[in-house]
C-alpha cells in the first residue's frame, strides 16, 4: 500500500450508505494503491450520525460540513447529500484543495454545475461524479463490443430506467419530490444515469425533444400525513435524442411504473448486431451478432463473470456472480444475531452431519452399485 486517503463523507442516507460500504470493501477486494481511511461522516442530526458512524466504521462525526472540508487531515470530500448542497460543498472543498467525489446529478442547475467545474479546474484537484453503472462488468463488455466495431455502426439507443416507489399517491412528499432540494424528479434521479450510459456507450447527444409529467400533484407531508404539499418535480420524463455520430435514441425515466423496481435497461442496435442490458440481471449481457453462423444466430446471454471480462478478476471465479459476496454477509449476520440471542442458528452442525450422512451414503452406493439408506 503506497498511502492513505482520509475521507470525509457528507450525507448518511441511502447513497451515504452505499459509499460507506464501498470504502470498506475496496481495499480487501481490489487492493488500490491508496487505502481509504474512513475519517469523518458529516450530516445534520447528531444521533443519526453516530448510528451511521458506528454502523459503517467512520472514526468521527461532525455536524459542520464547512469545518470538515477545511480540515487539513482530509484528502477526499464525498458529497452524498441532496442536490441543493452539491455546488456549495464541492466549491468549498475544491478551494480547500480536496479531491471531490459527488453524487449525481452533479448539481441542481447548469449554472451551478459550471461553477463546480470551474472550481475544481482552478484548484487542480481530482474530481469524480458517481455514475456507478459504468462500472458493471456487463456494461463494460457492451462498451468493448461497441468500441471494437463488433456490432457495427450504432443506430439506436433505447434507454429506460423504471422504478415504482412513488406510484402510490399516498407516498409522502420526501426531498426527492421537492425541486428546491432535488433539482428535478425522475429526470435527474434516474434519467441522469440513462444519459450517462448513452454518452458512455454511444457518444455525445446533440439534440433532444423531451416531455415531463407529474401525475400526482400533491402528496401527504412526510412530517404530518394529514397535511398535503405540492410535488414540484416530474414523476416521469421521456425524450427523443439525436447523437453526434448519427444514432438516434430514446431516454425514459419514471418512478411510477408498478412492478419495475430498478429496471435500468438499455438496448443498442448497430448495423451488425445488438447488445441489451438490464440492471435487474446485472451479471448478464444479451448479445446478437450478424457475424454468427446463420444456423446458430440469435441472442446469446453472456454471463459476464469470466476473468477476461472487465473488472471481474478482483471478485469471484466464473459463474460466481457479483452479489455472491452478499450471501456471506447475510450468513455472518445471522450468526452474529444468533450469538446475541444465545441460540444456535440454522444451518448448524446438525445440518452438517445430516449432509455428511447423505454424502457418505452416495459414496457407498457408488461403490456397492446399490440403493443405500441414509
Ligand atoms: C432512487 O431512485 C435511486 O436510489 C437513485 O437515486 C440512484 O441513483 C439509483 O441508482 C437507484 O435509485
Amino acid at each position: 500500500m503506497a498511502g492513505t486517503v482520509n475521507v470525509a463523507l457528507i450525507g448518511y442516507a441511502f447513497m451515504g450508505k452505499a459509499h460507506s460500504n464501498a470504502y470498506r470493501q475496496v481495499t480487501p477486494f481490489m487492493s488500490p494503491r491508496l487505502e481509504p481511511r474512513m475519517k469523518v461522516i458529516c450530516g445534520r442530526t447528531q444521533d443519526k450520525l453516530e448510528a451511521a458512524a458506528h454502523q459503517y466504521g467512520w472514526e468521527e462525526t461532525s455536524t459542520d460540513w464547512r469545518a470538515t472540508v477545511r480540515r487539513t487531515d482530509i484528502d477526499l470530500v464525498d458529497i452524498s447529500t441532496p442536490g441543493d448542497l452539491h455546488a456549495e460543498i464541492a466549491i468549498a472543498a475544491a478551494r480547500a484543495g480536496k479531491a471531490v467525489f459527488c453524487e449525481k446529478p452533479l448539481a441542481n442547475s447548469v449554472a451551478e454545475a459550471r461553477k463546480m467545474v470551474a472550481a475544481v479546474e482552478k484548484a487542480g484537484v481530482v474530481h469524480m461524479i458517481c455514475h456507478n453503472y459504468r462500472r458493471i462488468p456487463a456494461v463494460l463488455l457492451a462498451k468493448q463490443l461497441i468500441d471494437s466495431g463488433r456490432i457495427g455502426t450504432i443506430r439506436h439507443f433505447r434507454g429506460t430506467y423504471l422504478q415504482d416507489w412513488i406510484a402510490d399517491p399516498m407516498f409522502p412528499l420526501v426531498w426527492r419530490l421537492d425541486r428546491e432540494q432535488a433539482g428535478s424528479g425522475a429526470l435527474g434521479d434516474l434519467g441522469a444515469h440513462v444519459v450517462d450510459l448513452a454518452r458512455f456507450l454511444v457518444g455525445e447527444i446533440t439534440e433532444v425533444s423531451g416531455h415531463l409529467e407529474t401525475f400526482v400533484q400533491e402528496r401527504p407531508l412526510a412530517a404530518n400525513s394529514r397535511k398535503r404539499g405540492r410535488v414540484t418535480v416530474d414523476d416521469a420524463s421521456i425524450a427523443l435524442a439525436c447523437f453526434e455520430n448519427g444514432a438516434i435514441g430514446t431516454i425514459e425515466a419514471t418512478r411510477m411504473a408498478p412492478g419495475r423496481k430498478n429496471w435500468n435497461r438499455f438496448e443498442i442496435n448497430g448495423s451488425k448486431g445488438t447488445v441489451a442490458f438490464d440492471l435487474e440481471r446485472m451479471n448478464e449481457l444479451e448479445v446478437y451478432l450478424e457475424s454468427d453462423d446463420v444456423e446458430v444466430r440469435g441472442f446469446h446471454r453472456v454471463l459476464a463473470t469470466e476473468p477476461e471480462h472487465p473488472l471481474v478478476k478482483s471478485w469471484w471465479p466464473p459463474g460466481h456472480v457479483i452479489g455472491y459476496e452478499h450471501t456471506f454477509i447475510h450468513t455472518v449476520y445471522d450468526l452474529l444475531e444468533a450469538m446475541a440471542d444465545g441460540r444456535v442458528p440454522s444451518p448448524n452442525f446438525h445440518d452438517g452431519l445430516k449432509n455428511q450422512l447423505v454424502l457418505a451414503a452416495i459414496e457407498k452406493s457408488a461403490t456397492t452399485r446399490r440403493w443405500v439408506s441414509v
